[in-house]
Formats: structure tokens, C-alpha cells, sequence
């Protein structure tokens, strides 16, 4: 495909053509106010490969006002037929240029192509999806008797500000910003410094696609420099913050001096259900995909097996027979696993792992970095399964973000329930059985805001996404992501 042959002509090269400068303000890339760099890194490499603006307050001061002229001026009122219209033209667009797209997502983040292919696919049904519901979103009319008549509207909430990891950079500015943009509110979005191009690409299709200039805004840089100017904004009206717990605590108090909306989609331990009725092969494949997917580094990853003991020892040696099987390698050719983003991230996911280690942890497989095999660069982590661990062990508790498995072995459903709720997060959980009675039942009691069963990761654009506990509130995604960007008005008028 052509993506292959870019991605040849990237690895060849060592670097993108083509790759954009700038922040995109205002309908156009522009230069950063104080005119400094950053450099962004390959991960299967761990070589720098472009660099792009570093930004400050005064770029997101020019972004949000930028925002905030074409929403009161055009976005706003623009008749919801014809946002519809240019959001389906951004979903065909950003298909037209899949290939630029994922093989840009996966140099900068590391991921393997077939897997930003994905991404870049979903991104443009996000936008598929957005578009369809510009034009139905309907208010209520309220029975207040005969003299009265009261209806609701939906209101764009104004500014959003969408703040973007580095794990799924396109498809979590495209959950973010189509609903957004489908509500009539207009956006400034900043990308991780990780992995800063696929936004600054996404902002410049939907221009082609006939958004007016100022809707979109895309300001790159750090989250100290632009992320918190950006959250202590007093003309941003509401926040969409994917990240850390950390930084969403410090989001939520910066929001908390002007009142400002938010919507927090934080962290994840989450646990993947095995009983012993399972069918095996497909328990098997979801495990392995829940966790080694994106090297681990995903929100919802399933990252901790919680299986019942009759089957408990077979099923780890199949899945640490497979473990063994994966190829690792640079995102660009393709492997099972890529690196892990950052060399930063890599000495966190491996401190983990040793530290367990010390503390006596049985590790089936994997436990140690390593490299791509075929350049001996790059940051990666070797799939790793932590087998018989306790609910109170540091790797069974906090989230690692990488591709570690810890695997909790449960008496019986009963216990496994408990076990999938001893813990401080509530994302997603997994759920494998044949008993359909039994699933719902456990879907009903794991505190988690999604639940897999059979399936681990099903459902797409259409299904709320979001967490409980520590994993945040508020939800993403379906037709409640998009009342996240409206706010209701009720109107009662007396007729008589
Ligand atoms: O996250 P941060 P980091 C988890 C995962 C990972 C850990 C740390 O466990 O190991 O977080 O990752 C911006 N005001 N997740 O350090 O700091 C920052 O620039 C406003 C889970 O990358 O939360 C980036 O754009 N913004 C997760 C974004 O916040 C600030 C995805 C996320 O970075 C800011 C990523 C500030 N003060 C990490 N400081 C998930 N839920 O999927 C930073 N940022």
C-alpha cells in the first residue's frame, strides 16, 4: 500500500516531508510568539526527527481569541445543515489522506502503522458520526398546563479547550473536538509535546473542508507553558482533559476558579474477567490484545487478568507461550509490539517492574528494556506477565502504561468481582464467560464506566466512554459526548 512505501521512505530517511511548523491559529499556521523550538523524537529510534513550536500564554491568548471572535461572529449561528456538511467532508478528507496521516501518528508516537491506520479510520468516523448529529439535536417541550408553553434548546457551551495525550493523539482530538464542533462551539486544542503533528495536520483538513478560519485552533508546547495558560483562560468555557491524575487534579483547580466546565478522562487499572467457561481461544486473543495493544499505553488497557483458578496455570502458559511470540520492532515495519513513547516513560515502566522484582514477584515472562532487534535503538519494553499477584501490590495498583500484564487468581466469580473493584480506578473492565447470566450479572457490580464482554475493546464512536473512581467524570463519545459541548436552556412563557 502507499502507506508502506512512505513508511519505507520515512525509516530510509529518518525523517517526514511534509511535516507542519507552527501553531495553527486562526484559519493558518503561524509562528510561535517568542519564536522557540522543540524537538520531537522517533521512539523506535530514540532520535529526534522534526521539531515544531514551543508555545506560551501569549499564542493561547491569540488562540483563544481567535476562538472566541469566530464562534460569536460565524460558528455559532452557522445553520446546523451546513456544519453537518463540512464535518462529513472532514471525515472523506481525512480518509483521502490516511496515509500522511498514520504514518505521521506512527513515527511520533511509536505505534505500529496497521494500528495508527486504525486510528486515523476512526478519527474519520468520528467525524462521520458528529456530522450526522449536528441537525438532531432537539430540545423538549414541559406540560406546565393550558396558559403556558415551555420548551429547551440546546446551546453551544462556547470555548472548548481540549487538552490531548500522547498515547492517541488524532483519535483523542477527534472524540473531542467533532462533538464539539457538531455542538456550534468553537475549539483551541493542544497536542502532547510528545506528538504534536497529527493535530496541526487535522486542523489544516478541516479548513479544507470549510471551516471558517478560527474554529479550529491547535497550539503546541508543554503542558506547564500552554496546557495550564490554556485551563486558566477566563474566556474558555469548558475543558476536555485526557491525561494523568495528576495533572487532571491540577486541571479541575484551575478550572475551579472561573467556574469552568470539565470533563476529566484520567487513568486506568483495569481488570479482564476470565471464568472457566470461557471460550478459551477468544479469552485468550482479548487478554492478549487488552494489554499488549499500543505497547499497553492505553487508558483502558486490560492490565490486570483476574481468572479463575481451575483454569488459572494452562491459560498463562498459553498466554506467555504467545507473549513470546511477538515480534518487537521500529512502528514503521509493522511489528506486534512498538517502543514505548518516551525514555522517560521507559525508565517509569521499568521501575515498576523492578521493584516488583525486588519484592519477590513471580515474572512468567519479559521484565527487562530492550531494544528494536534489527537497529538496537530505540525505547522498548520487552511484554512482560507478572503472575500470582496480591491486590495490594504496587504493580496491581497503580497504573504502569506499558506492556505489562499482572495476573490475580480468583476462587470463583464471586471473588473475582471483588478482586476487579479493589482498586482506586473504574475505566473499563472485561468480562469472559458463555454464561450471558453471569456476565450481565458482573457487568451490573464492577464499578467502571465500560464493560467488554467476549469482546475486549467492542464498541466504537457510538457507546459513552468514560470513568469512575479515580479514572475521572464526565463522558466521551455517543450523543452524551456531545451534550458535554451544549448547555440547556428552558424557556416558559405564559400564553394566555
Ligand atoms: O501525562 P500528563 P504524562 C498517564 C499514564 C502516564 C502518566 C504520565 O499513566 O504514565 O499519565 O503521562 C498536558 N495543565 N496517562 O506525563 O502530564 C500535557 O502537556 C494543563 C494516562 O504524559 O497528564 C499533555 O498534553 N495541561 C492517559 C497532557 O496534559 C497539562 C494518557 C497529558 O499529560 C499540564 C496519558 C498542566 N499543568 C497519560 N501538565 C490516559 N488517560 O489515556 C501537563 N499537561
Amino acid at each position: 500500500s502507499s502507506a508502506k512505501s512512505l513508511a519505507a521512505e520515512v525509516l530510509r530517511s529518518g525523517s517526514m516531508r511534509g511535516l507542519p511548523e507552527g501553531h495553527f491559529i486562526d484559519g493558518g499556521f503561524t509562528k510561535p510568539a517568542h519564536n522557540r523550538t522543540m524537538e520531537s523524537f522517533d521512539p523506535g529510534r530514540g532520535e529526534v526527527f522534526a521539531s515544531f513550536a514551543a508555545g506560551n500564554a501569549d499564542d493561547v491568548n491569540d488562540a483563544v481569541e481567535s476562538a472566541r471572535t469566530a464562534f460569536e461572529k460565524v460558528w455559532r449561528d452557522t445553520p446546523q445543515v451546513e456544519r453537518a456538511r463540512i464535518l462529513r467532508r472532514a471525515s472523506d478528507l481525512i480518509l483521502e489522506n490516511l496515509d500522511r496521516l498514520a504514518v505521521a501518528e506512527s513515527l511520533d508516537s511509536g505505534k505500529p502503522l496497521q494500528e495508527a491506520l486504525g486510528d486515523v479510520r476512526g478519527a474519520s468516523r468520528t467525524f462521520e458520526y458528529y456530522a450526522g448529529a449536528c441537525d438532531k439535536l432537539q430540545g423538549d417541550s414541559f406540560p406546565i398546563g393550558p396558559d403556558y408553553m415551555g420548551y429547551s434548546i440546546h446551546e453551544p457551551v462556547g470555548v472548548t479547550a481540549h487538552i490531548i495525550p500522547w498515547n492517541f493523539p488524532i483519535s483523542t482530538i477527534a472524540r473531542g473536538i467533532a462533538p464539539a464542533l457538531a455542538a456550534g462551539c468553537s475549539v483551541v486544542a493542544k497536542p502532547a509535546e510528545q506528538t504534536p503533528f497529527t493535530a496541526l495536520l487535522l486542523a489544516e483538513l478541516l479548513v479544507k473542508a470549510g471551516l471558517p478560519a478560527g474554529v479550529c485552533n491547535v497550539v503546541t508546547g508543554t503542558g506547564a507553558d500552554v496546557g495550564a495558560p490554556l485551563t486558566h483562560h477566563p474566556q474558555v468555557d469548558h475543558i476536555t482533559f485526557t491525561g494523568s491524575v495528576q495533572t487532571g487534579r491540577a486541571v479541575m483547580k484551575a478550572a475551579a476558579d472561573d467556574i469552568t466546565r470539565v470533563v476529566l478522562e484520567l487513568g486506568g487499572k483495569s481488570p479482564v474477567v476470565v471464568l472457566k467457561d470461557c471460550d478459551r481461544e477468544q479469552a485468550l486473543a482479548g487478554v492478549m490484545g487488552a494489554i499488549f495493544e499500543n505497547a499497553g499505553q492505553i487508558c483502558s488497557a486490560g492490565s490486570r487478568l483476574v481468572i479463575e483458578r481451575a483454569i488459572h496455570a494452562e491459560f498463562v502458559k498459553e498466554l506467555v507461550a504467545r507473549t513470546k511470540r511477538l515480534k518487537l520492532g521500529h512502528g514503521l515495519r509493522e511489528p506486534d509490539l512498538g517502543p514505548v513513547n518516551s525514555a522517560q516513560h521507559l525508565e517509569k515502566i521499568a521501575g515498576f517492574v523492578e521493584r516488583a522484582r525486588a519484592a519477590g514477584a513471580d515474572i512468567a515472562t519479559g521484565g527487562s528494556v530492550t531494544s528494536d532487534p534489527e537497529t538496537g535503538k530505540g525505547w522498548f519494553f520487552e511484554p512482560t506477565i507478572i503472575d500470582g499477584a496480591a491486590p495490594s501490590d504496587e504493580v496491581v495498583q497503580e497504573e504502569i502504561f506499558g506492556p505489562v500484564l499482572t495476573v490475580q487468581v480468583a476462587d470463583d466469580a464471586d471473588h473475582a468481582l471483588e478482586l476487579a473493584n479493589d482498586c482506586q480506578y473504574g475505566l473499563v473492565a472485561g468480562i469472559y464467560t458463555r454464561d450471558f447470566s453471569k456476565a450481565h450479572q458482573l457487568a451490573r457490580k464492577i464499578d467502571a464506566g465500560q464493560i467488554y464482554i467476549n469482546e475486549y475493546f467492542a464498541g466504537g464512536i457510538e457507546v459513552p466512554f468514560g470513568g469512575n473512581k479515580k479514572s475521572g467524570f464526565g463522558r466521551e463519545k455517543g450523543i452524551e459526548g456531545l451534550r458535554s459541548y451544549c448547555k440547556t436552556k428552558s424557556v416558559a412563557a405564559k400564553i394566555s
